[in-house]
């Protein structure tokens, strides 16, 4: 079960340029030598090549850039694909977060697979509903085939089962994705609810939701957390998790859930303060990879 690095740098799912400069900022920070140190062998596959944005024509307006992020998802979908095959374990590099629906692409190939979404938003938009036009607040809809995007075989994530989804820390919700998330099976756990309970005991909960099958994805957008902590993302929600509540969590899926593959997104090294947000993106990645203290 090797951890094989995949860096995504797209930013086309987003509204801020920057994020395409997420993989390099993670692995600036020490990704390497982070799991090195706790007994990994980390291998590192590199990019995929990505598009020059600058100059380029979104398309429609309800749905940016789609045949760019089709192709990112398309190529992501079979390295992430392969790496599993091969016994690996992907960890996945964005980017924003519409590689998400790459990752779960091939992720769930072949596999019955649970997913854990930590997310200030829900990404959970169509392009019916969306207000953005921006595919990173469709992701979730996406791989579960929701809107037309059932229509779209290299977007529906086979075998997804929504209620094997657990969102964890939503925030802020568009009118038309909140309506969607009551009417459907996808668990969603809300910072009143990690207020109510504790982060542990919500997360205990979202990995129970989210197991049973082969193990589970874990997608990692970090805006979850407090901008304070997390100040390079290009879509800040206050009242989002501590640094402290950000690392119990991710330390409790490591122990409790059987992590299949693990991607970390929108980080963003253009408003970052000098690369706080990449290195966080470490540090969590280590907790929800094992990393023990004693
Ligand atoms: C908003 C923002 N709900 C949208 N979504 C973001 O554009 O659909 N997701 N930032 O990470
Ligand atoms: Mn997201
Ligand atoms: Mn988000
Ligand atoms: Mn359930």
């Amino acid at each position: 079960e090797p951890v094989r690095i995949l860096g995504v740098p797209t930013d086309y799912g987003a509204s801020r340029r920057g994020v395409d400069m997420g993989p390099s900022a993670i692995r600036y920070a020490e990704l390497g030598a982070a799991l090195r140190a706790m007994g990994l062998e980390p291998t590192d596959a590199g990019d995929l090549s990505v598009p020059r944005a600058e100059g380029r024509d979104p398309g429609r307006a309800d749905a940016k850039y789609l045949p760019v992020v089709e192709s990112v998802c398309t190529r992501l979908a079979d390295r992430v694909r392969e790496t599993l095959s091969a016994g690996g374990t992907p960890l996945v590099l964005g980017g924003d977060h519409s590689i998400a629906i790459g990752s779960l692409a091939g992720a769930t190939h072949d596999a019955d697979v649970g997913v854990l979404w930590f997310d200030a938003h829900g990404d959970f938009n169509t392009p019916t509903t969306t207000p953005s036009g921006n595919v990173h607040g469709m992701a979730l809809a996406a791989a579960l085939g929701r809107g037309e995007f059932g229509e779209l075989d290299w977007a529906r994530a086979p075998g997804l089962d929504p209620s094997r989804v657990a969102l964890v820390g939503v925030r802020d919700l568009d009118a038309g994705e909140q309506a969607a998330l009551r009417g459907s099976d996808v668990h969603a756990y809300t910072m009143s609810d990690i207020d109510d309970r504790g982060v542990t005991a919500v997360v205990a909960d979202a990995v129970d939701a989210a197991s049973g099958g082969d193990g589970v994805h874990v997608s990692l957008d970090l805006d979850w957390l407090e901008p304070t902590e997390a100040p390079g993302v290009g879509t800040p929600v206050r009242g989002g998790v501590t640094y402290r509540e950000a690392h119990a969590a991710l330390e409790r899926v490591a122990t409790d859930a059987t992590v299949r593959s693990l991607e970390l997104v929108e980080v963003n090294p253009i408003l970052d303060d000098h690369n706080a947000t990449g290195e966080l993106a470490v540090e969590l990645a280590a907790s929800a990879l094992g990393k023990r203290i004693l």
